[in-house]
């Protein structure tokens, strides 16, 4: 498998060709969109013992236009959902959110506690130490990195 690696170094922004399944082969690196968006930091928090559910965590700085993440998707999930965390009544509670603001140049951190993807119907490997993760802009840029799973055990 080609892995794309995620690097401070490099605006990671790739335009898919059909990516029904999340192959990062599918990535057709001739049609590189110079969107701005860089991915640094990433990682997968794997489920609990017992669990199917997972979290990503990432921060995204967009040197590029305006722009908005409105979804993400992974082949080891059936479903993932950006969450954030809010203060209901004096309790931190997570909800869904349909997107995340991402003005030109400022940095957005998904991290515990604060916006994250969540990951449900995870299936992991023991042996696997990262997964494909495709990220969808509302400008219709789509971008897929290879994220290592982190914190297992
Ligand atoms: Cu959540």
């Amino acid at each position: 498998m080609k892995h794309v690696l995620i690097s401070a170094l490099t605006a990671v922004s790739f335009a898919l060709t059909a990516c029904a399944d999340g192959d990062a082969e599918t990535i057709d690196a001739t049609e590189t969109v110079a969107s701005g968006l860089d991915i640094t930091n990433a990682y997968i928090a794997p489920p609990f013992k017992g669990r199917d559910v997972a979290a990503g965590f990432f921060t995204v700085t967009n040197n590029g236009t305006d722009d908005r993440l409105v979804s993400a998707a992974s082949p080891i999930a059936n479903s993932v959902e950006i969450h954030t965390h809010s203060e209901v009544d004096g309790v931190m509670a997570m909800r869904q959110v349909d997107g995340v603001d991402l003005p030109n140049g400022v940095a957005v951190e998904f991290r515990p506690g604060s916006y994250h993807l969540m990951m449900f119907g995870v299936e992991l490997a023991d042996d696997v130490t990262e997964a494909p993760l495709t990220l969808t802009y509302e400008s219709g840029e789509e971008m897929t990195l290879s994220v290592p799973i982190e914190g297992r055990g």
